[in-house]
């Protein structure tokens, strides 16, 4: 391996494969990045997934393959759609919080447990969420300093649970919270709820400042820079915004675009990462040969946070140096 290989991973992270929706945690001197696999062939010439990945390094360049941690077999109810996940650890268990869509109809947040980050990860036997509605997508979870554990999902409306200390199950009396959609909170945008909040949602904290990262839909025009009727967002690709809080459960603020849908396909997602004193952004792009909007990989951007806890917008890269 010459120097340069050493001391640079270009994007995007896995060549063999097409992964999307990435979702690093950090543990210790190991960042684990668990993300969804896109089939090679398609069903339907829609998004084929049947599986979720893992991958870690300790370095941002050198990675191990975990290979299938979870996948559709492993859920009884679930029959397709292998979407978006985020992994927590929790008294030495991992929780694995996955989007499913079940034999009866319908998408849910399902959770895989394992006593190790790199799985076998084990159905707790039914969904964790299942509001029978198709919103139950794309879970991130964040536990605050007191204990208190979150679990924001949704698409096209951000809606959070409380989750109990057993990461298994959530606070029945509080039930399933709408955040008020609100330009204010989400910039103004294409998506159903007429804001720019479009899916993917990815929450933490950082100098006690709560933020919200998201795909998002923006403003159509015409030709002559007028609004066309929300309703057909085929026709853009999705950009990352984002919002923040001095609350975990909002108001949200709305701070701007993080990435422009420039380079991208139809959709990206964030998962975002302090690590060995950097901070990365995991996207997606369709960037392998043969990528389409159904054949994503997942890339990694270092980026720098503004003294006033702002972010500039991160350009999509060629790749990340060696931690
Ligand atoms: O990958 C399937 C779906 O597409 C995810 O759940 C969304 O975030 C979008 O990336």
């Amino acid at each position: 391996m010459s120097n340069t290989e050493k001391t640079f991973h270009t994007n995007p992270i896995m060549k063999n494969i097409y992964t999307a929706d990435p979702a690093p945690m950090v543990c210790g001197d190991t960042l684990y990045l668990y993300t969804t696999h896109d089939e090679d062939v398609l069903v339907n010439d829609f998004y084929t997934m049947y599986d979720w990945r893992c991958f870690s390094t300790k370095d941002m360049v050198n990675w191990t393959d975990h290979g299938r941690i979870f996948s559709l077999d492993d859920i009884e109810w679930a029959d397709d759609r292998a979407w978006a996940p985020q992994c927590a650890e929790r008294g030495g268990k991992y929780f694995l919080y996955c989007p499913v869509h079940k034999k009866n109809g319908g998408m849910a947040i399902a959770v895989g447990v394992s006593d190790s980050p790199t799985g076998p990860f084990r159905d707790i036997g039914h969904p964790l969420v299942d509001e029978g509605d198709w919103n139950d997508i794309d879970p991130t979870v964040f536990i605050d300093d007191d204990g208190q554990a979150y679990l924001y999902f949704g698409n096209p409306e951000l809606r959070y649970v409380l989750l109990n200390e057993d990461m298994v199950s959530y606070d029945e009396k509080t039930g399933v919270v709408k955040i008020p959609m609100t330009v204010e909170s989400f910039g103004n945008g294409s998506h159903d709820t007429g804001t720019s909040y479009g899916e993917g949602p990815w929450f933490y904290k950082r100098d006690g400042l709560y933020y919200m990262v998201y795909a998002a839909f923006a403003e159509v025009t015409d030709k002559n820079g007028v609004e066309v009727p929300r309703g057909d967002n085929a026709q853009i690709n999705e950009h990352l915004a984002y919002s923040t809080s001095t609350s975990p459960t909002g108001p949200w603020v709305y701070r701007g675009v993080l990435m422009t849908d420039e380079g991208g396909v139809f959709t990206n997602h964030p998962g975002i990462a302090e690590f060995k004193g950097h901070h990365y952004l995991f996207y997606h792009t369709g960037e392998l040969p043969g990528g389409s909007l159904f054949h994503r990989s997942v890339c990694a951007a270092e980026f720098t946070y503004n003294e006033d806890g702002s972010i500039d917008t991160v350009p999509k890269c060629s790749g990340v140096c060696a931690v």
